[in-house]
């Protein structure tokens, strides 16, 4: 397919570079230059105050919608008075025309109901697991009345939907010329943590790692609840670990390749985990739990290794054998697999897809 005008609709929980959107911010950049690589034109709807990126981003005006993490099962849908998710999607609505392909971001019920009431196909890169029954039940709608629309970063994610199957697995990827690897490193290298700092990251083993093991542990991300943050260096009196700030993606990855390992100890299923590919992009093996899209992303003994979830003897065990890996074979899994270019064909597959799909209809 030649030239296709795309249209990506971000993330409402916060403007592109304010970190709020955490991935989704990392998976939008990813695809308008993987996109454009590939000779496709690609605008993007955001809410207003975003970076600027790709051809062109239309900067929508409305209050920020809440985040759907932590709401509960029961979550109702609910949107603020001016909600900037409702405007963006009233803008998407009068660029449908000048659209070949409408592809949403966002974890929010309005844009999986509205799929059906758009000429142009509508596809959607679910972002996180099942949250709420709400949100579950539009999904499922979608794939009801527009099948073959849904899709997710990993097959861990797909199965905590009541029916994975309705989802494409797209993986993920990053803008892999953006990350200079480094081969080796020094003896005492620090360890490495990147994420926001919020209960369901499981920091408190880190903490544990580093208390048993005294090794330093560098932590990097958005100090999203400081109280848990303070809570878990009482818990760990004995633990290193040095906060070194949300840094946007170019300086984060000049420091974390400098780390021995990184660690990766959610509490929740981890959708993705596009952590894990910066630090194997930078040459950085991961010690992960054996969960997750991490899971799927850390090839056990060869670009890191996976251990059972809240095992810190495992954690403590694998720290001492990253020695074992080579930190080349980390990157040259990001470069064939995780690529913008490598994601951008996994997305133009689907879109091909979709597209083959209506003209036999
Ligand atoms: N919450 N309501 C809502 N909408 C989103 O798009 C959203 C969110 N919470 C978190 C989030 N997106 C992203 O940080 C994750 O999907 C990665």
């Amino acid at each position: 397919m030649d030239g296709l005008r795309v249209l990506i609709a971000s993330t409402p929980v916060g403007p592109l570079g304010s970190g709020i959107g955490g991935g989704v911010e990392l998976t939008l950049h990813n695809l308008v230059y993987g996109l454009g690589l590939r000779g496709h034109h690609v605008e993007v709807v955001a809410p207003a105050n975003s970076l600027h990126l790709g051809e062109r981003v239309h900067q929508i005006d409305g209050a920020l919608q809440i985040s759907a993490q932590g709401l509960g099962r029961g979550a109702l849908t609910e949107l603020p008075a001016g909600s900037v998710l409702a405007a963006m999607w009233s803008h998407i609505g009068s660029l449908q025309d000048e659209a070949d392909v409408i592809i949403n971001l966002a974890y929010d019920w309005l844009p999986f109901h509205l799929t059906q009431f758009f000429d142009v196909p509508v596809l959607h890169v679910v972002s996180m697991g099942s949250l709420s029954d709400a949100m579950d039940h539009v999904i499922t709608e979608v794939e009801r009345l527009r099948p073959g629309r849904l899709a997710v970063h990993s097959a861990a994610q797909a199965v905590t939907f009541p029916e994975p199957s309705i989802f494409r697995v797209v993986g993920n990827g990053i803008v892999v010329e953006r990350y200079d690897v480094q081969l080796t490193v020094a003896d005492d290298a620090p360890l490495g943590f990147v994420g926001r700092i919020s209960p369901e990251k499981g920091l408190e083993d880190v903490a544990e790692l580093s208390s048993r093991t005294g090794k330093r542990v560098l932590v990097w991300g958005k100090l999203q609840d400081k109280e848990y943050w303070h809570r878990v260096q009482a818990d760990h009196p004995g633990a290193t670990l040095d906060y070194q700030g949300f840094l946007p993606t170019d300086d984060l990855q000049a420091q974390l390749g400098s780390c021995a390992a990184l660690l990766m100890t959610p509490k929740w299923v981890e959708a993705f985990g596009n952590v894990a590919i910066e630090a194997m992009a930078v040459g950085v093996p991961v010690i992960a739990y054996d969960r997750g899209g991490p899971a799927e992303i850390v090839d056990d003994g060869v670009t890191g290794f996976l251990v059972s979830p809240g095992d810190i003897d495992a954690l403590v065990e694998a720290v001492a054998r990253v020695g074992e890996i080579d930190r080349a074979a980390c990157r040259q899994r990001v470069d064939d697999e995780y690529s913008s270019a490598a994601m951008a064909d996994r997305m133009l597959e689907w879109v091909g897809d979709v597209l083959a799909a209506r003209v036999r209809v």
